[in-house]
């Protein structure tokens, strides 16, 4: 692909979803939302800090004149249909893991409210050493108390589809992005699997909250927002030791997802295809070319995958795989 103007964007996909393009082909050539890169770091945009099976920036074309700005320490740009932001948080001077993410949250949502676009549709979150700490204490779980404690409380019709996934590089910052709009989009569930702010009490004193995906609202081009997906079902982990298995399983969860989102919205496609791009987060980095593999045995060739390093929240989950699709 030489640029992302409309006309090199595959026709199948919505004309304002992201596309994933090699580094030195976008910079400079487009009117963008927002760029983030994967790989190997480039001055000028978001950096997420894992390791890539290729350098790729993640475009998100905009939609017409894109404002940006600085508002207290969250980097944000918008289109008039869409506010990208982020935010970083140093661990340390926040407190700890916990009270970083209350801190990150707290402060998203004035803002995403200052810009009038009050409705997430969409959040990543990256952070060190996720599955470090045992029981109640593990680091996973205090996010997930301080998520919902930035957020004041959760408004389980009203969750956002997400990622939390685990940086490998010792790097005690947490980082968060998100998508919101100006409208609300419909959160999807998935039949094949408990909700996840649902879960029992064995997986930690907060369940998590957020959506299996997320339906943008009509209109603003975008694809479904596919949140990140394991192999769990109802809400147990399966699988555990086989990558072949857990990929399958989650394969089968996205599955169940794309079905579900199509009963909203008929004119997505039915199966993964041109219109499907998942980035494919793997734990063990000795695992990525066997992943990579066994990818390309079950999905189309059309079907763009990324393959990162992060850690899964749960440890016995080897992959964990996001997406959108249209
Ligand atoms: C799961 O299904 C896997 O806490 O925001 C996936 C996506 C997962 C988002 C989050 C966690 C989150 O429970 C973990």
């Amino acid at each position: 692909m030489s640029s992302v103007s409309a006309a090199s964007i595959p026709f199948a996909r919505p004309r304002f979803g992201p596309v994933l393009v090699p580094v030195p082909d976008i910079v400079g050539k487009h009117a963008t939302l927002a760029m983030i890169g994967f790989g190997t770091g480039h001055a000028g945009h978001l950096h997420v800090p894992l390791q890539a099976d290729r350098d790729r920036l993640e475009v998100w074309p905009a939609r017409g004149p894109v404002l940006r700005g600085d508002d207290g320490g969250i980097a944000w740009a918008s289109d008039d249909a869409l506010l990208f932001g982020a935010i970083e948080v140093e661990e340390a001077a926040a407190g700890g893991i916990e009270a970083a993410t209350a801190e990150a949250y707290a402060r998203l949502l004035p803002h995403l409210q200052r810009r009038g676009y009050p409705h997430l549709l969409r959040i990543w979150n990256y952070l060190d050493a996720i599955t470090d700490g045992d029981g109640d204490a593990e680091r996973y779980r205090r996010f997930c108390v301080g998520r919902v404690r930035g957020l004041g409380g959760v408004d389980t019709s009203a969750l956002p589809a997400a990622t939390a996934i685990g940086r490998c590089d010792g790097v005690r910052t947490l980082l968060v992005y998100w998508l919101a709009a100006r409208e609300p989009g419909i959160p999807l569930e998935n039949p094949r699997q408990t909700a996840a702010w649902r879960y029992p009490r064995q997986y930690g004193p907060q369940s998590p909250s957020f959506a299996r995906a997320m339906l943008p609202p009509p209109g603003l081009g975008l694809p479904l927002l596919l949140s990140g997906t394991a192999a769990i079902v109802g809400h147990a982990s399966l699988h555990p030791g086989s990558l072949a298995g857990q990929l399958d399983e989650t394969l089968a969860n996205l599955q169940a997802v794309i079905d579900a989102a199509r009963r909203h919205r008929p004119a997505l496609s039915p199966t993964f295809g041109a219109g499907t791009q998942l980035k494919v987060y793997v734990r063990d980095l000795e695992a990525m070319d066997e992943v990579a593999t066994l990818l390309d045995a079950r999905l189309p060739a059309e079907v763009q995958c990324l393959l990162l390093h992060g850690h899964v929240c749960r440890r016995e989950l080897q992959m964990e795989i996001e997406g959108v699709h249209a």
